[in-house]
């Protein structure tokens, strides 16, 4: 018998042995636990009080794949709905190295220090790939990260964009009923995540860098066209003038294109995320853009067409993922795709 076989067999002066005396504490600890599991009722009000630890577990449950976290997380974006919306939703886009994390940062901190609550979300098209994250470089933003007024939170992962835009754009819902008044999404400008992320904000920041070319940044033609304003970074030292220069040719380019529905006049400014220069201006751009489409009532108009895309994309989503796992589909499936590769049939007539 070893020596711990024979200490859960002692009995005590009851006749109770070790064991069920631990197992009986360990039944309460679980108990205690389960009951320490706030209910949905519970974390809707605690988000709605700014509790931080509140915020984060609902955002667990909103980036589940368990239907039962996705049925609580449902509940919750619905008690939270109503305190939602009092924000600014901005999208930050730009190749990789541009500067979007220092950016973020720097904002961030001048965002925190003029009285804003600032939350930091990211969609990451690679993530689903890596299960990396972009923000997974929080050491960009150090002094954010410990900023009591701010939230990160990294990219969730996801098989699908449309999957990891859901999430995103539920946790903006989550982050304003918890009281945050600025959110910002970070987006690399590749692929389609800029699209999505555009479809969710009310301002889209382009940041690009002076003296490369277009097809050196990997910056389409589309991006330039939802932008609300193109920031040249990294406009200091040796590269400020080349910066400059750049802001001219921009805004000539700018001016080709067509008017924006919303009639705003997208500006190129200069900005140094890392000396922490034209972030001021940046910000009064936005106010300004703010106003303008409050005033013109594109703000209003934007929020519920983006509401309608979402409504549209989800069912589009779900039918999709519905029919995919019906299993008569999937072995369906297999038996077309099987006799394409035996040449068999033709796309059109497996279809059917
Ligand atoms: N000189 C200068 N360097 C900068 C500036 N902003 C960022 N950098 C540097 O550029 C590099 C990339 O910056 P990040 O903020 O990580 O760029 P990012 O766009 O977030 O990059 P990804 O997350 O990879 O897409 C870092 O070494 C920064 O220090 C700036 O305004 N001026
Ligand atoms: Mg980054």
């Amino acid at each position: 018998m070893t020596k711990k076989s024979k200490s859960s067999a002692l009995q005590n002066k009851e006749g109770v042995s070790q064991s069920e005396i631990t197992n009986a504490s360990s039944i309460t600890k679980i108990q205690q636990k389960r009951k320490a599991k706030p209910t949905t009722q519970e974390l809707i009000s605690d988000i709605i009080k700014g509790n931080i630890t509140a915020l984060s577990r609902a955002i667990t449950l909103v980036e589940s794949s368990n239907p039962k976290h996705l049925e609580q997380a449902n509940d919750i974006i619905k008690g939270c709905l109503q305190y939602a919306n009092a924000s600014v939703r901005i999208g930050i886009t730009g190749v990789p190295g541009v500067g979007k994390s220092t950016f973020i940062e720097a904002f961030g901190i001048h965002l925190t220090t003029i009285g804003k609550k600032v939350a930091v979300l990211a969609i990451d098209p690679s993530s689903s790939l890596s299960k990396g994250s972009i923000l997974g470089d929080k050491t960009r933003m150090e002094d954010l990260v410990k900023n009591e007024n701010a939230f990160i939170r990294p990219s969730p992962s996801g098989s699908s964009l449309g999957g990891v835009a859901r999430k995103t754009r539920e946790t903006i819902i989550l982050c304003e009923a918890a009281g945050f008044d600025t959110i910002m999404i970070e987006t690399v400008g590749v692929g389609q995540s800029e699209t999505a992320v555009h479809s969710m904000v009310d301002f889209f920041l382009l940041l690009k860098l002076a003296g490369a070319g277009d097809e050196l940044q990997g910056i389409k033609r589309g991006i330039i066209e939802m932008a609300d304003a193109i920031a040249i970074n990294k406009a200091d030292g040796d590269n400020l003038k080349a910066a400059k220069l750049a802001k001219v040719e921009f805004n000539r380019a700018l001016h080709l294109y067509p008017q924006k529905d919303s009639e705003w006049q997208p500006k190129v400014m200069l900005c140094s995320a890392l000396k922490q220069e034209g972030i001021e201006d940046l910000w009064k751009d936005i106010q300004s853009y703010i106003e303008h489409s409050k005033e013109n009532n594109y703000f209003e108009h934007n929020r519920k067409e983006q509401n309608k895309f979402w409504l549209l994309q989800t069912i589009e989503d779900r039918l999709k993922s519905d029919f995919f796992n019906q299993p008569t589909i999937k072995d369906a499936l297999k038996l077309q795709l099987q006799l394409i590769e035996d040449d068999k049939t033709t796309p059109f007539v497996a279809a059917e």
